[in-house]
């Protein structure tokens, strides 16, 4: 693609990930401008501007940070809200900036095995499916493990998106040991030199052991076949819970691996922000956002565009 027809690409989708974040733009940047009809920078606006970052999911660290920096360059000067914005936005993209890593697939595994793993409804076989057909339409050899054996119409909602996508499903019945097919699907997918196997699993809340032990069984297992697999272990995680998105992450780390972070559904939540603090607290890569149900509506994640469309600038 010529970089001519790639600048009016790149341009729709800031302007998709724009409006999917107006409702948390809107609060932060509405709340700014509420603030500020020029006025000087005194300490009672700079509390109140720190407590709509922290009512905007952004944390408390966060808050303070982009709030003193503030404070250093326009303590007791005119600003207008404009100004704070755009000094917001530039910090924030600083935050960002060491986090937002696209998921690299490496040629040198064959499969490059991607496990998928969250809370109920978080949006895993959605993000896999759109993921699917990204990867197969740069010319990848894409498998897919159904390892959600649990809900009912898991395993049927995985094959319509590989069906889609038009790559394999590997599914065993309902109720079937996730585990098992999980090591399966390795021997398949490796025997048919894929580039990428993604396994699905079912949604468990980080308060359900079981579920979590199970979780790590998938991963033992996978090892016994090849024992630096999985290549990434993904947590996506809902971006309108907030602050919860914190303990999820902390929870899924102390049973897998957790190598980055896919953040959804931020078209239908006023808490983007948390993806802010989220940065700040773990430091796990952010491999792309989610901002509707359609295919292209996951890309990758990238810092200043994200802060920009966070403080609702062009
Ligand atoms: N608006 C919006 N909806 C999304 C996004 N990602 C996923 N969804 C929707 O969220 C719902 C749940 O998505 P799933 O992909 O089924 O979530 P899951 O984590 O696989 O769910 P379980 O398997 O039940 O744990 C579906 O209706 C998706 O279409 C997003 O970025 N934006
Ligand atoms: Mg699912």
């Amino acid at each position: 693609m010529s970089a001519e027809q790639q600048e009016p690409e790149r341009r729709g989708w800031f302007q998709r990930l724009k409006s999917g974040l107006s409702r948390t733009s809107d609060k932060l940047a509405g709340g700014i401008t509420a603030l500020f009809t020029k006025r000087k920078l005194d300490t009672k606006t700079l509390q109140q501007l720190e407590d709509l970052l922290i009512a905007s999911d952004l944390g408390v660290a966060t808050a303070a940070k982009l709030t003193a920096n503030l404070a250093h360059e326009k303590f007791d000067k005119e600003v207008t809200d404009e100004e704070v914005r755009e000094a917001f936005a530039a910090d924030i993209a600083r935050i960002l900036e060491p986090v937002a890593r696209t998921l690299k697939i490496d040629g040198a595994n064959r499969p490059h095995v991607v496990l998928v793993c969250g809370v109920n409804g978080s949006g895993k076989t959605t993000t896999i499916g759109k993921l699917a057909q990204q990867w197969k339409a740069e010319g990848k050899t894409v498998w897919l493990a159904a390892g959600d054996t649990f809900r009912a119409a898991a395993i049927e909602q995985l094959q319509v998106w590989g069906e889609r996508a038009g790559v394999p499903v590997i599914a065993r019945p309902q109720g079937s040991d996730p585990a098992a097919l999980a090591f399966d699907s390795l021997s398949q997918a490796r025997e048919a030199g894929a580039d990428v196997l993604v396994i699905d699993t079912a949604g468990r809340l980080q308060n359900r052991a079981e579920l979590m032990d199970e979780l790590a069984k998938i991963v033992r297992v996978i090892k016994k076949q090849v024992p630096d697999a999985p290549h990434d272990c993904l947590l996506v995680l809902d971006g309108t819970v907030g602050q919860n998105a914190h303990n999820q992450v902390k929870v899924f780390r102390k049973m897998v691996n957790v190598s980055g972070l896919i953040v959804t559904k931020l078209d239908g939540s006023a808490r983007g922000g948390v993806v802010v603090a989220l940065a700040e607290d773990f430091a796990l890569p952010v491999h792309a956002v989610g901002v509707g149900e359609q295919p292209d509506d996951l890309r990758p994640f990238e810092a200043r565009a994200f802060a920009r469309g966070l403080m609702g600038l062009e």
